[in-house]
């Protein structure tokens, strides 16, 4: 049986990474074969295009290149990773996916929402997540828990640490946010918005209510 696929998406320091790693842990106790991914990246090309992507000057593309960029690295992830591991069953946990392209390059950037949708039209087609939790969080609160872990990322990197979007002016992250937002109101059967501005161990009980219903639907 096909395994479920998941996406985690919202604006920085929402918890991502800590609820991917809480969520796998539960489905692997559940008897569930999960595969933890991100973009971007989740594949060979696709992590070397994230090098390109996430470093260096924050003007180094322009949206419209880095709409192109993501999405060559998502066809790949898709192709090499995320169908075939879906295929043999096992649930696929991503720490992002089309949903920021949407607000990032979208919304945030000023791509036209009609070009992101041609492209999603032609590398995602039917793969979209069956479920993705948008983990919602006063920029303000996420950008200052990004910064926190990222002092101790560059420490232990000598500086090179991918800070390029959190970098942007505080306006962007509100965009981004409100369009999160957006993006769950038009698809209400697909995103579930979680409130970020919680315990680790709330969010993660609010997260594992809702996937018991997908592990009882899937079975
Ligand atoms: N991007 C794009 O523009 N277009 C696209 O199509 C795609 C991506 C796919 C990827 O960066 C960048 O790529 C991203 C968008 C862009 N923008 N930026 N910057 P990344 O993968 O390096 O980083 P991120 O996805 O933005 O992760 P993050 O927001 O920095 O972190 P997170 O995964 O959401 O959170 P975390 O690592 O789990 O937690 C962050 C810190 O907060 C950490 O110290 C935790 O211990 C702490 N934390 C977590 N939860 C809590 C709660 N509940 N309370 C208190 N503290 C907490």
């Amino acid at each position: 049986m096909r395994g479920q696929f998941i996406s985690f998406e919202g604006g920085e320091g929402g918890g991502k990474t800590t609820q991917i790693k809480l969520l796998a842990e539960k489905l692997q106790a559940a008897g569930i074969k999960v595969v933890q991914t991100r973009e971007p990246g989740g594949s060979e090309g696709a992590e070397a295009l994230r090098h390109l992507l996430l470093t260096g000057d924050v003007a180094a593309w322009s949206p419209i290149s880095e709409a192109l960029l993501f999405a060559a690295g998502r066809s790949d992830h898709l192709e090499k990773l995320i169908r075939p591991s879906l295929e043999e069953g096992k649930w696929v946990l991503c720490d992002r996916f089309l949903d920021s392209t949407r607000a990032y390059q979208g919304v945030a950037g000023n791509v036209p929402q009609e070009f992101i949708a041609t492209i999603e039209k032609y590398v995602v087609a039917d793969s979209l997540p069956d479920r993705t939790y948008i983990l919602d969080l006063d920029p303000e609160v996420g950008l200052a828990r990004a910064n926190a872990r990222m002092a101790d990322i560059k420490e232990q990197s000598a500086g090179l640490a991918e800070d390029r979007f959190e970098n942007m002016r505080l306006q962007f992250h509100l965009d981004l946010r409100q369009c999160y937002l957006d993006i769950a109101k038009a698809e209400p059967k697909r995103c579930h918005v979680i409130n970020a501005d919680q315990a680790i161990g709330s969010m993660h009980d609010d997260i594992w209510a809702d996937a018991q219903k997908l592990i009882e639907k899937s079975n």
